[in-house]
């Protein structure tokens, strides 16, 4: 087949899903948030600082997105939270039909968050509609504040950009005005976040969208 016409095939097949389980997530309530970002800015880390104070008051599960290892379930596992790893074996984004076929390993009548940890890659996941509610792209200090502009789909689809590592600041020559710059000239109506995972910054912040995300898609 046509490589094109193999990549539309894949992508309406995949749109299906997630309307189905897009469907399902509202029926019960349940808000979806998808993580995307590259490789080390601080997915899995924002998620440990915050999923133990967030779980006291939520019922949230995760699902952790990698090529190989169960390294991210395992930190995650760690702050008490059910957590599901699915392994792609090489792919480099999750797929609708992933996130449907792990469903049975939670308990959605008993649920009101799903947090999906993403592959780390700034470019294939933004194609893949995962039936979230809201995308949340990281950018760490150490990348470059033009990761928008190098990866406009990414940034474009993302309903929260989350600028992490704010404590590696002075030892970069990242600029926060032009990365928001940069995202705003891309989504105006993306929200802006901005987190260290080391120092806490911004953390209390972020844990007030997480509640006021869930609260809207009750
Ligand atoms: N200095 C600093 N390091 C961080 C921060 N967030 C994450 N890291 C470190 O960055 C590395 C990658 O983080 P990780 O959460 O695994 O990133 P992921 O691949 O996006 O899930 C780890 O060594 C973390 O300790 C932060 O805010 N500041
Ligand atoms: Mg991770």
């Amino acid at each position: 087949m046509d490589p094109i016409k193999l990549e539309r095939k894949i992508l309406s097949r995949n749109d299906r899903v997630a309307a189905e389980i897009r469907e399902l997530f509202r029926s019960r309530g349940i808000a979806v948030l998808n993580m995307v970002s590259s490789p080390g800015s601080g997915k899995t880390s924002l998620l440990e600082k915050t999923l133990g104070g967030l779980s006291a008051e939520l019922r949230i599960a995760v699902i952790e997105g990698d090529i190989q290892t169960e390294n991210d379930a395992r930190r995650i596992a760690v702050t008490g939270v059910p957590v599901h790893q699915i392994n792609t074996g090489g792919a480099c984004h999750l797929e609708a039909e992933m996130i449907r076929d792990s469903l049975d390993h939670f308990d959605l009548d008993d649920l009101d968050l799903l947090i999906i940890e993403n592959v780390g890659n700034l470019v294939c996941p933004s194609a893949f509609d995962l039936g979230e509610g809201a995308r949340i792209a990281l950018i760490s200090v150490t990348e470059g504040d033009d990761k928008p502009l190098k990866y406009p789909a990414m940034f474009h689809t993302a309903n929260v950009m989350v600028i992490n590592k704010m404590d590696l600041l002075p030892y970069t020559d990242f600029s926060v005005d032009e990365v928001i710059r940069n995202a705003r000239s891309l989504n105006p109506d993306a929200r802006i976040l901005k987190t260290s995972c080391r120092t806490g910054e911004g953390l209390a912040a972020w844990s007030d969208y997480v509640r006021e995300f869930v609260a809207e898609m009750r």
